[in-house]
Parts: structure tokens; C-alpha cells; sequence
């Protein structure tokens, strides 16, 4: 498996493939392009991509494009792994939580991943904050639920998609108390960036 991903320190949705296969286990190839250098980055990710965005899974003579359609294959192609948990309604759960795939734009705009940033205190705007609280409220559910210490218990590919955002609030220094959290969620966005996968991906950047 060849996993195409775009410069680490920024590509919050390359993350995510990458962390489940480090999860899962398997040696796969991790092929950076490098992002914002314009047609450079145009021609080199055009290689790889049919979509022109990276992440793409390369396997079995395909390319899988879209992080979560990557994760979703990576689930069916390596059921040993455990990526989704086995019950029907805690995966659709998972899967509702995923909701960061298609929305929290303002926050997505706002606070865009930078993992060699040092933490800031950034003041958001009312529609980013309302993200958070957002955000706040489907993960605290998702943890009182399950019990942790991941949203769906064990560690699962919603985890996967949260850990960007952990690393945004912390690099902008979001106060989560002051959007509804009641400690648990703040714990749990640690938890997940002191996961041997993030730390992996972390380093990696830091070296880029
Ligand atoms: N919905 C897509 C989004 C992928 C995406 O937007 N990738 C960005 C990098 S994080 C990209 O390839 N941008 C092209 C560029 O910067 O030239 C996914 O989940 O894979």
C-alpha cells in the first residue's frame, strides 16, 4: 500500500488516513508531496491524484481518494485491525462524529492545522465558537456514552478525525471550559495527541 500525503505540519486531512494505517499496523510507503508551492505542488500532487488533493491510498493497482473513504476501505480491507468497533450503532455514532469531514468550516478557516506554531491565544469569531461548542458537546457525549478513554471506547477512525482538531485547539490556545467542557473533552484532545501514531506524525513534520 502506497499512502500519498501532503506536507505534514499542514495537511490535517492527510493525517487521519495516516494515523489508521500506523494504528492498524502494516508497513505501507508514505509518499510526501509538498502543499502551497503552487504549480509545483499543482504538478506533483496531479501525479498522484485524480481529485488534485491529497491524501490517496495506492493498493491493488486503485487510488482511493478522500481520507474518509480511505479510512472506510483501510476498515474493510484490514478487519484484524479493529478500526470501526463491532457494534452497528456505535459505528454509525462514529461515523455521525465525523461530521468534521463535512462541516466546522469557520473553524477549519480560523484555525488552520500548523504543527510548527507555537501555541497562541487566538480570539474566534462567533461562528468558530460556535464549532467548538459544537464540537464539545457531540465529543462529551460521545465519551459519557462509550466511557472512553476514545469516543467510541477503544481507540477507532473517529479518533482519527479528531486528532487535527485537538492539535488546532491547542495551537490556538482554545479554551474549551469556556464552550461547555466540563475537563473531559480537554483530557480526551490530550490523550489523543500523546498517541504514539500523532507523536509519530508530529516528528516526522517537525523534520520536514
Ligand atoms: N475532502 C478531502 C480534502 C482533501 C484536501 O483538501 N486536501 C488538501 C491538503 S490538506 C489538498 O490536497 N490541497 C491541495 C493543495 O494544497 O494544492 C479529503 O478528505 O481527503
Amino acid at each position: 500500500m502506497e499512502l500519498v500525503v501532503g506536507t505534514k505540519k499542514w495537511s490535517s486531512w492527510s493525517m487521519r488516513p495516516w494515523l489508521v494505517l500506523r494504528r492498524a499496523g502494516i508497513d505501507f510507503q508514505d509518499t510526501l508531496v509538498p502543499l502551497r508551492e503552487f504549480d509545483a505542488s499543482e504538478a506533483e500532487i496531479g501525479k498522484h491524484s485524480p481529485s488534485n488533493r491529497v491524501p490517496v491510498l495506492k493498493d491493488r493497482g486503485v487510488t482511493i481518494w478522500d481520507s474518509l473513504a480511505i479510512c472506510e476501505y483501510l476498515a474493510e480491507t484490514l478487519p484484524q485491525a479493529k478500526l470501526w468497533p463491532e457494534d452497528q450503532i456505535a459505528r454509525a455514532l462514529g461515523r455521525s462524529a465525523a461530521e468534521m469531514h463535512s462541516g466546522f468550516a469557520a473553524l477549519r478557516d480560523e484555525c488552520p492545522m500548523a504543527l510548527d506554531v507555537a501555541p497562541m491565544v487566538k480570539a474566534l469569531s462567533a461562528d468558530a465558537a460556535k464549532d467548538v461548542r459544537r464540537i464539545v458537546a457531540s465529543l462529551a457525549d460521545l465519551l459519557t456514552c462509550f466511557g472512553g478513554p476514545f469516543l467510541l471506547g477503544e481507540w477507532s477512525i473517529t479518533d482519527a478525525f479528531y486528532t487535527p482538531v485537538a492539535s488546532r485547539f491547542r495551537t490556538y490556545g482554545i479554551d474549551l471550559a469556556a464552550h461547555g467542557d466540563n475537563g473531559a473533552v480537554a483530557a480526551y484532545c490530550r490523550r489523543l495527541l500523546e498517541t504514539p501514531e500523532f507523536l509519530a506524525w508530529e516528528s516526522d513534520a517537525l523534520a520536514e
